[in-house]
């Protein structure tokens, strides 16, 4: 079981076993459920967390007691609410240990992050003398937007190519940014559907020295383990809160302040003006210029609790944690016959492991786990490009988070040999 984990893996180090939950299970009520008369075992963190009850109470209490719309009211609630929804941003802001709140900008999720990112900085700054570098193991949002600024700037796009064993190519990674001198570069801090972790400080720091910027999608990092924007020298970096214990509706970019000063505002509208006049306007101070209309309030209120609730857990442990499921999951697993796991080993992986069994399509698996109470995710992904690198039209994806546990590790692993004894008869 966990013992197996080596004894200088992060986990072991912080005495974390994968037979206890991080989190106590009692703190998320959907975790008490049954799926057709079984226990539910979630294994699908990775494309949206459950959520604790300190973050659903946290938003309850701010609807019940003290919601109105922010920065527009001299009236208590509305104050209230101003403070609740710019407190949280303070507490995002200490969690990514950004400079100042003000480059703390809230989105409505990573993509829209990527999207504010790749409309504004790449329409001012790039033109078809310029290359954007990808990686072939990018999710559609960090893709789909550079190539839609492609087009409209006719900047070239590199993609950095995926290894056999689920890496990045390190060496064509240097020699793209050294023959072609990038002004971007766009990058996973944690691939989706491999759980591959790139050595993004070291890529950082090569990307800088050719002059580019640096945006991180920390969709599958910032909830998985510790994220400093000031060590890891970023540019840019994304991320959703339903992926971290907190609501849908609300996510956020950091950026370097200089940046993103110097950016033109995304979506125009109430909030992020000074001044309009009949003749133009003129833009609000970070972060707010970035920020049109009445924004997420509640969800915002939802993400300052998920980030408390996670900052109490300790991001060390919550790695750990995770370092020792997936290194159960992948020796677990290894053992069904016929099934085929992707991506690197756990070492240098976060808690996602994409598997084939046999050549039963990934959704028929993932149908008939459901019917065992098992949530998995099965398809693309949305990695298409990915998909193809290795010429998969499908996986099925196990994730885990902090309620997860090697015994529902073990549920998965017999749920697949029974489905194989199914499918082979
Ligand atoms: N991946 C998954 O099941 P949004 O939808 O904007 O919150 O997150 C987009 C996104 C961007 N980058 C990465 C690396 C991601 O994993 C995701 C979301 C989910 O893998 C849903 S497709």
């Amino acid at each position: 079981m966990a013992e197996t984990v080596e004894s200088t893996s992060p986990a072991a180090l912080a005495g974390i076993s994968a037979v206890e939950p991080l989190a106590p299970c009692a703190d998320f009520p959907i975790l008490s459920r049954e799926i057709h008369g079984k226990p539910l075992v979630f294994l699908d963190s990775a494309a949206s967390a459950q959520k604790p009850r300190q973050v659903l109470d946290a938003m309850d209490s701010f609807a019940r007691t003290s919601y109105a719309n922010i920065h527009r009211g001299a009236y208590t609630l509305s104050e209230e609410a101003t403070a609740a929804y710019e407190g949280a941003r303070k507490r995002i802001a200490r969690f990514i240990n950004a400079r100042s709140v003000r480059e703390v900008i809230y989105t409505r999720n990573t993509t829209e992050a990527i999207n504010l990112v790749a409309r504004t900085w790449a329409d001012a700054n790039l033109d078809e003398d310029d290359v954007i570098v990808l990686t072939e193991m990018e999710h559609h949002s960090n893709i789909v937007p550079w190539q839609l600024a492609a087009a409209r700037t006719g900047a070239h796009i590199e993609y950095v190519p995926v290894t056999d064993e689920g890496e990045l190519d390190l060496a064509a990674y240097a020699r793209i940014l050294d023959a072609m001198k990038p002004k971007l570069v766009a990058l996973t801090q944690m691939s989706n559907v491999l759980g591959t972790l790139p050595p993004v400080t070291e890529m950082i720091a090569q990307a800088h020295a050719v002059g580019a910027v640096v945006l991180l999608d920390g969709a599958q990092s910032v909830p998985h383990t510790a994220v400093d924007v000031r060590a890891l020298d970023c540019d840019f970096l994304a991320f959703s809160a339903h992926k971290m214990l907190g609501p849908s509706g609300i996510g956020v970019l950091w950026g370097r302040r200089e940046l993103l000063e110097a950016m033109p505002p995304f979506l125009g509208g109430g909030d992020m003006i000074r001044e309009v006049r009949l003749e133009g306007s003129t833009w609000n101070d970070l972060p707010w210029k970035f920020e049109a209309g009445t924004p997420a309030i509640i969800e915002a209120v939802g993400l300052g609790a998920a980030v408390d609730y996670l900052g109490a857990l300790g991001m060390a442990n919550v790695r750990a944690h995770e370092h020792a499921l997936v290194a159960y999951a992948l020796e677990r697993l290894a053992a069904v016959p016929e099934l085929r796991i992707y991506g690197p080993p756990a070492e240098r992986r976060g808690g996602v492991v994409s598997f084939t069994l046999a050549d039963i399509h990934a959704h028929d698996l993932a149908t008939l786990l459901d019917r065992d109470g098992i949530a998995v995710r099965a398809g693309h992904h949305c990695a298409q490009p990915l998909m193809e690198r290795y010429k998969l039209p499908a996986t099925a994806r196990a994730s885990f988070y902090v309620y997860s546990t090697a015994a529902e590790i073990d549920a998965l692993a017999e749920a697949l040999e029974r489905a194989r004894a199914v499918f082979t008869f």
